[in-house]
Parts: structure tokens; sequence; C-alpha cells
């Protein structure tokens, strides 16, 4: 479990991490992505996920985690589907994606995928997934049932179930392309609560926006587009995470 192990290190240590998710979509156009793996690594993040879109070809997964890794940064599949799984990354986030209303999300990608896992010999990471804005694409593709954002005492009960199955990470997502991050108050109440690791992504495109969610309490922080689409901003994203050095309100 080395990935895993890098993680709670960096942790240990009162650092807050920054991953920068990579749609393998972008298989397509290497010099550009390598710009970007150097760009995202030389700001500092500390990893990178790739997936989450469903239109990737295994062979387009391992072609983009093969480049990725030249930064030296570990490379984490964060699977949309079994599609997105390649032996050439270094994790697998496995995950649960635990207020969806579809079977398959629930339990049968995850009974379909473990064989290829294992294969593969890939590192798993047991992460609990919550989506909270229907109005994306994970929203739609993966039939969420959405938590009111008035009631962080749901997402606390999720958080609750997610340790007490055993789940190591928590992941709090609005949703890629989401136009705000979900409010503070969840990773807070989550932090406060529990003893997880507790990742944000979707919608965060500001250094204050960061702050604000390191805060509440909030240990791993995700970007996607923000880099694709203004990498200044982007590389200023990473930075706000990495030059964080605030108190958590969460304790
Ligand atoms: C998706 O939360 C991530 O899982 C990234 O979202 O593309 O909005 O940064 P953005």
């Amino acid at each position: 479990n080395r990935v895993y192990r890098y993680i709670v290190d960096k942790l240990s240590q009162g650092e807050k991490l920054h991953f920068t998710l990579v749609d393998p979509d972008k298989a397509g156009n290497l010099d550009k992505l390598e710009e970007l793996a150097d760009l995202a690594a030389s700001a500092g993040s500390d990893l990178f996920l790739i997936g989450g879109s469903t239109s990737v070809t295994p062979e387009e997964a391992g072609i983009v985690a093969d480049t990725l890794k030249k930064t030296g940064l570990p490379v984490v599949i964060f699977p949309g589907n079994i599609n997105c799984l390649t032996p050439r990354a270094d994790a697998v986030l496995f995950m649960v994606l635990m207020n969806t209303l579809e079977p398959y999300y629930l339990m049968q990608v995850q009974v379909l995928a473990a064989p290829l896992i294992r294969k593969y010999g890939l590192e798993t990471i047991p992460t609990g997934y919550i989506v909270f804005n229907m109005d994306t694409a994970v929203g739609h593709v993966g039939r969420v049932y959405p938590i009111p954002y008035s009631k962080p005492e749901l997402a606390l009960a999720y958080g609750l179930a997610a340790e007490m199955m055993g789940f190591k990470l928590l992941y709090l997502e609005a949703g890629s392309g989401a136009p705000s991050p979900i409010p503070p108050v969840f990773p807070q109440v989550i932090k406060r609560n529990t003893g997880l690791i507790t990742m944000v992504g979707g919608g965060i495109r500001s250094p204050e926006a960061v702050v604000e969610l390191l805060k509440a309490g909030a240990d791993i922080i995700v970007t996607g587009t923000v880099m694709e689409r203004d990498p200044v901003k982007g590389v200023e994203v990473v930075k706000a995470v990495k030059s964080y050095r605030g108190r958590d309100t969460s304790s």
C-alpha cells in the first residue's frame, strides 16, 4: 500500500494535499498533457487522478498513466467504470458511490472489477464517494440521490457509515465542472466526527475557495477543470493548497 502510505505520511506531517484530475480523453494530445502535468507537478500537486469520464479505453488510460508518471508523482485511477482500469497506474480508488440509487455502482461494478484489479496487481484505496450535485455528468450517470445542502447531518450519517465499513477516504464531490464547490460545512462535520481522510472536489476554481475548504478541515483538494481552462489560475489553486498553514476549525 505504497500510495496510501504516501498520502498518510504527508498528512501526518501537517501537510494538505492537492490532487490533479486528468481526463484520459487527453490521450489524443500527449504534448499538451505532458505540459499540463509538468505545470501541476512543479506547482506542487501531490498526485494525479485519472478517470472520471466513461468514454475512455483501457489503452488510453494506460498511455495517460505512463505520461503522467514521468513527473515522478503517483498516478491513481479514479474510475468512472471498469473501462478506466489499467495496470500502468500505481493504485485505484476502490470506490462505492454511497448515495446512488443504482445497485451497479453500489456493489456490482466492484465485484466485476475486483478480479481484474487482482490480476493487474493494483493497490486499492477503499474510498466512500458522495456526490452532491445532480446537475453534473456524475450525478446523471451515477443516478445520484442528492443530499440537501441544508442537511449536513445527513452527510455525516454517510461519513459514519463509511468509517464503520472500513473506508479510509471519503470523497465529497460536487461533480466536475459544477458551478460552485460543496459548502465547507460538509468537510467540517465529517472531520469533527470521524477519522476519515476527507477529500473535496468539483467546481473549485479559486485560491479563496481552497482556503475555505481547508479551514473547514478538508485534507485533500481535487481540481481538474481549472488547470485545463486557465493554467495560471490552476497553478494558483495548487499553491493555495500547498502553502496553507492555517488551523482547521474542525477540531
Ligand atoms: C471531479 O471533483 C473533480 O471528480 C474535479 O472537478 O473539474 O470541477 O475541478 P473540477
